[in-house]
C-alpha cells in the first residue's frame, strides 16, 4: 500500500521541463519519493484500502473447522505471495545495485554532443547493477566469473545505459553464438550442476572449440575474474561505440571505468572458502561501504579513435574480443561517478531494473560490431517475459527523468492515464501532439553511416587473429599474476571429465604461450598436443582451410595497464583488518592500534576466543567461530591470554599469511608468531611486521594489498 507519502518535491519527473531546467540535487532519487511506501505508523489494510482487524487467523467454520473460501482477506495475501517471484535473469541473475552521481569534467566537447557529457555542473544521477554472469540468483559472489557493470545515466535526454563488465573483451564475436556459449556455461542439462562455475566439460568443450574465445578465457582465468570488492573493479563498455559531435562528426569511442581505490582480487583459494563463510560477500562489502558513508568511485574514461583510424590497427576495431592497447590510444578521464546510496527496496530497484544498451541519447550512437548488433534485440525482448509485459518501462527505477510522451498504449499494467481522443500521428483532432523534435532541438537521429555491401551471413578475415592478444594479456602480466592464470586454468580443466577436452585445450593454450601450455599441461598429467587449433564456428559449407586462426602482429608486446600489479596502492580505505585478541589483552595499545587504522579509514574489529568485555573498555566485535580470516584483508596480532594456544587463532593466521595478506604482531607476542606454521619464513617478507614503526609499517603494507610473491611455496598449512 502506498502511503500519503509527502508530496514530491520541485524537480520530480513531472515537473521536469525537458529543456535543461535545473535540476535538483539528485532527481531521480527525488522521483522515487512519489512511489515508495514507508508503513511507519499506519494501519494495516487489504490492498484495497480496507482496515484489517485480524491477519493472525483464517476465516473458519468454528475455531477448529475448515477454512472458508469466502475468507477474502487470506485469499488477497496468498494470491499475492503465490506470485511475488518473477523469472531471474537468464545471465546475470545474481546482481547487486546503488544510486549515484555522475559528475562530467566537461573536457570531451570536441568528440560528443551528449549533455551529460558536458555540463560541469549538473550532476547526472546514476543507478548501478553489479552482477556474476553464470550463477543463479541465490548463488556466491564469489564465483570465478565475469562481472557484469551496468550503469544508467538518467539524463535530461533520457536514459543512457553503458551495459559493460569487468573485462575489455568477450567469448564471442557474433551474436548467433551466445545461446550457445551460455548453454555450454550454464550448470549442465541433466543434473543441473555445477552451480555458477565454468569448470566443467560442456563450458571447456565449447571453448576448446572455439579459439575466438582464447582472449578472453585468458582475462577469466586471471584474478579479475575474482575481485576483492565491486569497488575494486575496472568496467569496459567491450563494443566500440561512436561519438557525434555539435558538428556531426563522428568518432570511435570505447568507455572504461576506472576505481580509485585500485583494481584488486583476492586469491582463488580464498575466494572458495569466502563462499561458504559469506556467499554474500561482495554485496555486503558495496552496501556497507555505502552506509558508513565510503562512497566508492570511478572515472569515466574514452579512448577516442578518429573514424579516419579505423583501418590503421593490426585487429577490428569491430571485432569485440579485442581490446585497445591504452598504449596505442590513451584513455582520457572526462567525469566521475560516485555511488552514495543503497536502495531502499532490492526488488522493485535491483531486480526491476531493465538495462539495455539500446538506451542511448544524442551525441552516442553504435558501431557495426555484430556482438552489440545481436543485444541491440536482446535486451528489451528479455523484459518482456522478465517484467511480464511492454509496460516495463513504467517501473519507478526505469523510468526517464524527462518525461514519456508518444503514441503507445495499453497492454498489462499501465500505469499511465493517457488522456484526450489521439493515440496516432498525424492527428487534426489533438494538435498532432506529441510533436516530433528536429535534431537541433535534441531530436535523435541515427548516425548515417554509408554502407554499400551484398547480404551475406559471414564474417571479416580481420576477425580471425584469436591468439595475438591472448598472448599480449598473458605476456603482461606479473609472475604471480601468470601463476594464478596458470593455476586457475589446471583448476578447471583439472574437474573437466573428458580428456579429450583438457588435451584440445592444451592446443590452445599452446597457440597462446608455450610455457603456459606447458606449466597447465603438467599439473593435468598431460602433453601438450601438437598441430593446429580446430575452429568449428564454420558453416556447413564452409571449407576449414578459410577458417583457421591467422596470426596477427601485435604492434604492442606488453602493455602495462592490463596488470593489477600495476593499480593504484596508496590507500586503506574501507579495508577490513582483524584484531586479535584474548582476555587480558593491552587495552592501551589495541586502542591506538584501532584509531590509528580507523584514523585512515579502515574498519577494524576486534576477534577474540569469546564475544564479550576481553580488556579495560574492550568488547569483541566477533568470536573465532564467526568469523574468517578470508572475510579481512589484514591482521593485527594484540594479544591477551592463552592465544599462543588457541588453534582458532592459528588457523585465523596460517590462512591469513596464506593468502599473502599483512600480518603484524604487537610486541609480547613473540609466542604466538612462534607457534604459527610460518613463523620460519617472515625474514625479509615485507607483509610480516614486527618491532619499531609497526603501525606505519602495517598501513603500508595493508595498501600493497596482498604480498603475492610470498604464496608459491604452499608450505603453510591452513
Ligand atoms: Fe548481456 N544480457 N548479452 N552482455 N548483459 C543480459 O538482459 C546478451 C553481453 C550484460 O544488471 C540480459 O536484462 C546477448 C556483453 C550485463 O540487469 C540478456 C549478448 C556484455 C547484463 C543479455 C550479450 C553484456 C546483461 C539478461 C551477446 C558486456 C546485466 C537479463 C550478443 C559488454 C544487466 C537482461 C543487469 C544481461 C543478452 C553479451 C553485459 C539476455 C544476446 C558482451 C552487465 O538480454
Amino acid at each position: 500500500m502506498e502511503k500519503k507519502n509527502t508530496p514530491p518535491k520541485k524537480g520530480t519527473e513531472s515537473a521536469i521541463d525537458q529543456k535543461l531546467a535545473p535540476q535538483p540535487e539528485n532527481a531521480k532519487t527525488e522521483s522515487l519519493i512519489a512511489h515508495t511506501a514507508d508503513a511507519t505508523g499506519e494501519s494495516m489494510t487489504t490492498n484495497t484500502g480496507l482496515a484489517i482487524n485480524d491477519d493472525q487467523n483464517s476465516l473458519k467454520a468454528g475455531d477448529r473447522g475448515p477454512s472458508l473460501l469466502e475468507d477474502f482477506i487470506l485469499r488477497e495475501k496468498i494470491t499475492h505471495f503465490d506470485h511475488e517471484r518473477i523469472p531471474e535473469r537468464v545471465v546475470h541473475a545474481r546482481g547487486s545495485g546503488a544510486h549515484g552521481v555522475f559528475k562530467a569534467y566537461g573536457n570531451i566537447s570536441k568528440a560528443t554532443k551528449a549533455k551529460f557529457l558536458l555540463d560541469t555542473k549538473r550532476e547526472t544521477p546514476v543507478f548501478v547493477r553489479f552482477s556474476t554472469v553464470a550463477g543463479s540468483k541465490g548463488s556466491t559472489d564469489l564465483a570465478r566469473d565475469v562481472r557484469g557493470f551496468a550503469v544508467r545515466f538518467y539524463t535530461e535526454e533520457g536514459n543512457f545505459d553503458l551495459v559493460g563488465n569487468n573485462m575489455p573483451v568477450f567469448f564471442i564475436q557474433d551474436a548467433m553464438k551466445f545461446p550457445d556459449l551460455i548453454h555450454a556455461v550454464k550448470p549442465e542439462p541433466d543434473n543441473e550442476i555445477p552451480q555458477a562455475a565454468s569448470a566443467h566439460d560442456t563450458f571447456w568443450d565449447f571453448i576448446s572449440l572455439t579459439p575466438e574465445s582464447a582472449h578472453m578465457i585468458m582475462w577469466a582465468m586471471s584474478d579479475r575474474a575474482i575481485p576483492r570488492s565491486l569497488r575494486m573493479m575496472e568496467g569496459f563498455g567491450v563494443h566500440t561505440f561512436r561519438f557525434i559531435n555539435e558538428a556531426g562528426k563522428a568518432s570511435f569511442v570505447k568507455f572504461h571505468w576506472k576505481p580509485l581505490l585500485g583494481v584488486h582480487s583476492v586469491a582463488w583459494d580464498e575466494a572458495q572458502n569466502i563462499s561458504g563463510k559469506d556467499p554474500d560477500f561482495h554485496r555486503r562489502d558495496l552496501w556497507d561501504a555505502i552506509e558508513s558513508g565510503s562512497f566508492p568511485e570511478w572515472e569515466l574514461g574514452v579512448q577516442i579513435i578518429p573514424e579516419e583510424d579505423e583501418f590503421k590497427f593490426d585487429f577490428d576495431l569491430l571485432d569485440p574480443t579485442k581490446l585497445v592497447p591504452e598504449e596505442l590510444v590513451p584513455v582520457e578521464r572526462i567525469g566521475k561517478m560516485t555511488l552514495n546510496r543503497n536502495p531502499d527496496n532490492f526488488f522493485a530497484e535491483t531486480e526491476q531494473v531493465a538495462f539495455h544498451l539500446g538506451h542511448i541519447v544524442p551525441g552516442i550512437d553504435f558501431s557495426n560490431d555484430p556482438l552489440l548488433q545481436g543485444r541491440l534485440f536482446s535486451y528489451t525482448d528479455t523484459q518482456l517475459s522478465r517484467l511480464g509485459g511492454p509496460n516495463f518501462q513504467e517501473i519507478p527505477i526505469n523510468r526517464p527523468l524527462n518525461g514519456v510522451h508518444n503514441n503507445q498504449r495499453d497492454g498489462h499494467m499501465r500505469q499511465m492515464i493517457n488522456k484526450g481522443k489521439t493515440s496516432y500521428g498525424p492527428n487534426s483532432l489533438g494538435n498532432n501532439d506529441p510533436q516530433q523534435v528536429k535534431e537541433a532541438n535534441g531530436g535523435f537521429v541515427s548516425y548515417q553511416q554509408r554502407i554499400e555491401a551484398r547480404k551475406i551471413r559471414a564474417r571479416n578475415k580481420s576477425f580471425f587473429d584469436h591468439f595475438s592478444q591472448a598472448n599480449l594479456f598473458f605476456n603482461s602480466q606479473s609472475q604471480p599474476e601468470k601463476n594464478h592464470i596458470i593455476d586457475a586454468l589446471t583448476f578447471e580443466l583439472g574437474k573437466v571429465k573428458t580428456v579429450a577436452v583438457r588435451e584440445r585445450m592444451l592446443g590452445v593454450l599452446l597457440q597462446i604461450d608455450a610455457t603456459l601450455a606447458k606449466m597447465v599441461a603438467d599439473g593435468l598429467g598431460l602433453q601438450v598436443p601438437e598441430g593446429p587449433v580446430l575452429n568449428q564456428n564454420i558453416p556447413a559449407d564452409g571449407d576449414p582451410a578459410d577458417y583457421a586462426p591467422v596470426k596477427g602482429k601485435n604492434a604492442v608486446k606488453i602493455s602495462p595497464a592490463l596488470s593489477m600489479a600495476n593499480t593504484i596502492k596508496d590507500t586503506i580505505k574501507s579495508r577490513k583488518i582483524a584484531i586479535l585478541a584474548a582476555e587480558g589483552v593491552k587495552a592501551q595499545s589495541l586502542n591506538a592500534v584501532k584509531a590509528a587504522l580507523e584514523a585512515e579509514g579502515a574498519v577494524a574489529e576486534v576477534i577474540a576466543p569469546k564475544l564479550g568485555l576481553i580488556g579495560d573498555g574492550v568488547e569483541a566485535d566477533q568470536s573465532f567461530l564467526g568469523a574468517a580470516s578470508v572475510l579481512f584483508d589484514a591482521v593485527y596480532v594484540a594479544g591477551g591470554k592463552g592465544l599462543d594456544a588457541e588453534a582458532n587463532a592459528l588457523h585465523f593466521l596460517n590462512e591469513a599469511f596464506k593468502h599473502c595478506k599483512a600480518i603484524a604482531f604487537e610486541d609480547g607476542t613473540e609466542a604466538i608468531l612462534a607457534a604459527t606454521g610460518f613463523s620460519q619464513k617472515v625474514k625479509d617478507d615485507p607483509g610480516v611486521i614486527t618491532g619499531k614503526d609497526m603501525i606505519k609499517n602495517f598501513i603500508t603494507a595493508i595498501k600493497g594489498h596482498r604480498v603475492w610473491e610470498r604464496e608459491k611455496s604452499r608450505l603453510i598449512p591452513a
